[in-house]
């Protein structure tokens, strides 16, 4: 049976959570309307700066890769994290861990970029089961992280489908203090337990693979509207990359402008799904 999240606003939402980073996400997107998050994936501290100074008023989150940045250092963490304060956004290192729980815990904590320790939400695949749940919480439910499951993926030919899918969402399920939500392409409600139970678990669903202008890029990408993901599909926060920054990612001005559409037309799409 459908329960009735989807029609709830962010702010309503925020009681039905007890993890502190689920809890700062949906503050921050009532606070600042929006459900627009950046992917910020560039090669170069100065780019990857200036995009995020530049999308931070329109943004709920900033979203990481870090280990594309080819002049990294814990001064640049120290910069996202003064962003974060200025312009009030969440920040989502995109790890995507897929290890044995021992390995994950030591790749979340250690290593040169310590992600656990300035990224109040991370992610993983379900691959190799609820392990990597208990090895990455044994290092971030003490630090109030959260962490998103993929149980789908925006790319031509995914496996993660069908039972995949639905193991993945009761593996959550099971891990309600840590587990904030999913990666994937519509709302998970419903799914993984039986038609006529009711579904008293609100998890929060970000989707990439938005984009206005494209459909796809030529290596499996595909994009779907802001409309299509939020209020068809019933995800929560649009992710969006290149469709923001293009090709050029020191042009401010053109970034500024892409992202008060996109954080618009997200906005409006969520408006339209809880008056509905
Ligand atoms: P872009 O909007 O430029 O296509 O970027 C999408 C971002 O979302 C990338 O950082 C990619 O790693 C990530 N992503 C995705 O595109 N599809 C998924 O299913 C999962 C992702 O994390």
């Amino acid at each position: 049976m459908m329960a009735s999240f989807l029609r709830q606003t962010y702010g309503q939402r925020i009681h039905n959570h007890n993890n502190p980073a689920a809890k700062l996400l949906l503050e921050t997107m009532e606070r600042k309307k929006t459900n627009l998050a950046v992917s910020v994936d560039v090669t170069k501290s100065k780019d990857f700066l200036a995009i995020i100074d530049a999308v931070g008023p329109f943004v709920c989150l900033i979203k990481t890769h870090v280990d594309i940045i080819e002049d990294f250092d814990q001064l640049l963490i120290k910069q996202l994290q003064d962003f974060s304060v200025k312009h009030d956004f969440v920040i989502f290192e995109d790890r995507k861990f897929a290890d044995i729980g021992n390995t994950v815990a030591l790749q979340y904590s250690s290593g040169v970029h310590k992600i656990a320790s300035w990224s109040h939400i991370t992610n993983a695949h379900p691959v190799p089961g609820p392990s990597i749940i208990s090895g990455l919480s044994s290092i971030g439910l003490p630090l109030g992280r959260g962490l998103l499951l993929l149980t789908e993926m925006s790319t031509k030919g995914t496996l993660a489908v069908g039972s995949y899918t639905e193991e993945a969402v009761r593996m959550a399920r099971a891990h309600r203090d840590f587990v904030i939500g999913f990666i994937a392409q519509r709302s998970m409600q419903g799914i993984g337990i039986q038609a006529d139970t009711v579904d008293g678990d609100d998890f929060l669903v970000l989707t990439p693979g938005v984009g206005l202008d494209a459909k796809g890029d030529s290596m499996g990408q595909q994009y779907r509207t802001p409309r299509q993901v939020i209020l068809e599909s019933g995800c929560d926060v649009i992710i969006v990359g290149r469709g923001i920054y293009g090709k050029d990612p020191s042009f401010v001005d053109g970034i500024r402008v892409q992202a008060k559409r996109y954080m618009e037309a997200g906005w409006e799409a969520y408006q339209e799904r809880v008056s509905s």
